[in-house]
């Protein structure tokens, strides 16, 4: 315990170094609307099929925001819930299976609880049945005041699995604006681009030339109109006068479950190593739009869904060291590492692809700098730390401790 605990203490630490800057707390009382789009992908973002952009809307949103061209996906099984699990508390999602559906009851900092306590009103949005990932209860859990499912929403777009995200988005700004008291926190999830990406002809608005037909093509199609609703969402939030006090932080929440390499060999036009294609897989996109544009411009550096909790609150001069939270202060000037799941990691200098055995010496470690295969030296320390962090994650989920170490 005094392991774990110490652990949590080091990382507190780290997150608050260059917490005297000028962003800790320079965006205490805005709202925050986080969007975790369904299978965002960041191969896509400012590339083109044809001449058309597949994301016009997130390219445009970007020269104002702040994008992080380097940001993991953490996620295992529990898919879409995981993305939302390790966003929302700055935990791992577990080795196997979804913390929605197995530990909802246990203990965990998460946002929405650490926000309402701090006077916001919080809700999670999403158009499907409140009963899948076990939401309903897990929502409750994590401390939201409201979640507003399928059956709050009129279904008068139906697309996919369910409501179509431009009505979703439309509605769920309608519940926000009228019946909410700001500041709030409103956490949104879409649905329309879940695989197998099938829109109705009405809504497939690129040309995709010889990707016509494939499910690569049907993606490049569902994400462009999942981006449209995007760029609707922006509007309407322009529109109802909460733009100018509104913290935007938008992501994608897993790939795309396609694994075919010549797909997107043929897409990007090269050919593709081992490691790109990793990075491909686990890499989606992510923005944060700050009233008045600050901070504007391309970070770089390693990044990944467990930060988001940590540096929104960072942003709200809400401080992190009493709470168990496992990611990175993105504005924090401590050295950045990434675990995935899977055991993979990075720290911006090497990055480590681990074999299905999962024995260290099997896997393969990559220099960033040359993007080619080094020994296995250089990821020996990452690999314990990853691990370790993993492990650490595990336990506090599985054991229920945070409600021990209060
Ligand atoms: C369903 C949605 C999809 O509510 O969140 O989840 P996924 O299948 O992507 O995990």
């Amino acid at each position: 315990h005094e392991e774990i605990q110490q652990w949590f203490r080091s990382a507190a630490k780290a997150r608050a170094m260059g917490k005297g800057d000028d962003t800790f707390g320079a965006y205490e009382g805005s709202n925050i609307v986080v969007v975790q789009i369904e299978a965002l992908m960041n191969f896509i973002i400012g590339k083109t099929v044809g001449e058309e952009e597949i994301t016009p809307h997130f390219n445009s949103l970007m020269k104002d925001s702040m994008y992080f061209a380097n940001y993991y996906h953490q996620t295992g099984q529990g898919r879409t819930s995981d993305a939302d699990f390790s966003s929302n508390s700055s935990l791992h999602p577990l080795p196997t299976g979804s913390v929605f559906v197995r530990y909802p009851n246990h203990d965990y900092d998460t946002l929405p609880q650490i926000l309402g306590m701090h006077g916001y009103e919080t809700s999670a949005y999403h158009a499907y049945e409140g009963s899948f990932w076990n939401r309903n209860v897990m929502y409750k859990a994590m401390g939201y005041d409201h979640f507003y499912s399928k059956k709050h929403y009129v279904m008068d777009e139906a697309l996919g699995w369910s409501l179509g995200d431009k009505s979703f988005f439309r509605q769920s700004l309608d519940f926000m604006s009228k019946g909410t008291e700001q500041p709030f926190y409103s956490f949104l999830i879409t649905l329309t681009s879940h695989h197998p990406y099938q829109l109705p002809a009405a809504e497939r608005k690129l040309n995709v030339g010889d990707f016509e037909g494939t499910i690569f093509g049907n993606y490049l199609q569902s994400v462009h109109y999942a981006d449209e609703a995007l760029g609707q969402l922006v509007e309407g939030l322009k529109q109802k006068g909460l733009w100018d006090h509104t913290v935007l932080y938008v992501y994608g929440d897993h790939d795309n479950s396609i694994k075919d390499k010549s797909a997107y060999e043929k897409f990007l036009g090269s050919s593709l190593s081992e490691l790109d294609m990793h990075q491909i897989m686990n890499q989606v996109p992510m923005l944060i739009h700050l009233p008045d544009d600050r901070q504007a411009g391309v970070y770089k550096e390693p990044a990944g869904q467990l930060d988001m909790a940590p540096s929104l609150l960072h942003l709200l001069g809400i401080p992190t060291e009493s709470y168990f939270m496992m990611g990175n202060n993105l504005f924090s000037s401590s050295d950045r590492f990434i675990a995935l799941r899977s055991g993979a990691f990075t720290d911006g200098r090497v990055y480590y692809i681990p074999s299905a055995d999962g024995i260290f010496d099997n896997g393969q470690c990559y220099s960033l700098d040359t993007r080619r295969l080094t020994s296995l030296e250089p990821c020996r320390r990452g690999n314990e730390e990853a691990k370790l962090r993993l492990s650490i994650s595990d336990r506090v989920i599985q054991s229920n401790l945070i409600q021990h170490y209060r």
